[in-house]
């Protein structure tokens, strides 16, 4: 799998590429990250990105020469005529574990890292195939959620986790929150582990496991636990990563 990251601050990467799965993915040939500086696309003697807003208003916005021309640049690339194009916004579709694996299948992705007040509207209309918020808060930049889909989806690409690692059993592959563990040792600072853990009986302890799990979804996220209920009245449902229909809607990729 292929992404190109477009930003104005492509240093920023680097720790997230070059540390743990997604450097071990990179080096196994499993995904290959290519970092654009969109300045690099500039035309001005100042290597302008951005100007102010037509209408009036505060601050700036990206203006669209540099990004066509960048994206432009990434699909030129051998394969890259159908790269789906991203653009990482608060005004984006909530990034979910499904999309995670939705995202896992494209070949070819382009992800674009807005600043300032945003980007002009014609990136959005004519360039971009999918808007995307990693959640209701305001960042800097889009750099941060970038990285946070990136790597969402780079571990979910087959080999990138090691065998201890794995993608199917936890938190969202059964539409709850993840049950506590615990590890050695048994007894810490006065504080025990749950006794049912330390008996050998796994069906006592997966039937443990579940109360848990649902016990902590419902206080944290009742709406997550409602939709488990409406589910597991058609069990069919709650199978695991790619498997659901796509949350899309009519801006499917
Ligand atoms: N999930 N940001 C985008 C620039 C911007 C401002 C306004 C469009 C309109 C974010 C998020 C996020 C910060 C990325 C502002 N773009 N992106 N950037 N939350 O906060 O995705």
């Amino acid at each position: 799998m292929k992404f190109d990251i477009i930003s104005v601050f492509p240093e920023l990467f680097s720790g997230v590429l070059d540390c743990g799965i997604i450097r071990r993915a990179r080096q196994a040939g499993l995904v290959d990250v290519r970092l654009v500086n969109l300045r690099d696309f500039t035309s001005d003697r100042h290597r302008s990105v951005d100007d102010r807003p037509y209408g009036g208003g505060e601050g700036m916005v990206f203006i669209p020469g540099p990004l066509f021309d960048a994206v432009e640049f990434c699909r030129a690339t051998k394969g890259g005529e159908n790269a789906k194009v991203v653009f990482l916004t608060p005004q984006g579709r909530p990034w979910t574990q499904n999309m995670a694996g939705e995202f896992a299948v494209i070949p070819h992705l382009i992800l674009i890292c807005g600043r300032y007040e945003g980007v002009d509207q014609r990136v959005i209309d004519y360039l971009v195939d999918l808007e995307v918020s990693i959640g209701d808060f305001i960042l800097t930049g889009g750099e941060i959620p970038a990285m946070a889909l990136l790597d969402s989806v780079v571990r979910l690409l087959p080999g990138a986790l090691g065998c201890g690692e794995s993608a199917v059993n936890e938190s969202f592959s059964t539409g709850l929150l993840d049950y506590p563990q615990y590890t050695r040792p048994a007894e810490y600072r006065g504080y025990s582990v749950p006794e049912v853990l330390l008996s050998g009986d796994h069906a006592k302890i997966e039937k443990w496991r579940k109360e848990k799990a649902l016990e902590k979804t419902k206080r944290v996220r009742p709406e997550l636990a409602r939709i488990f209920h409406e589910n597991s009245s058609a069990p069919a449902a709650q199978t695991g990563v790619n498997t659901r229909r796509t949350q899309w809607g009519d801006e499917g990729i």
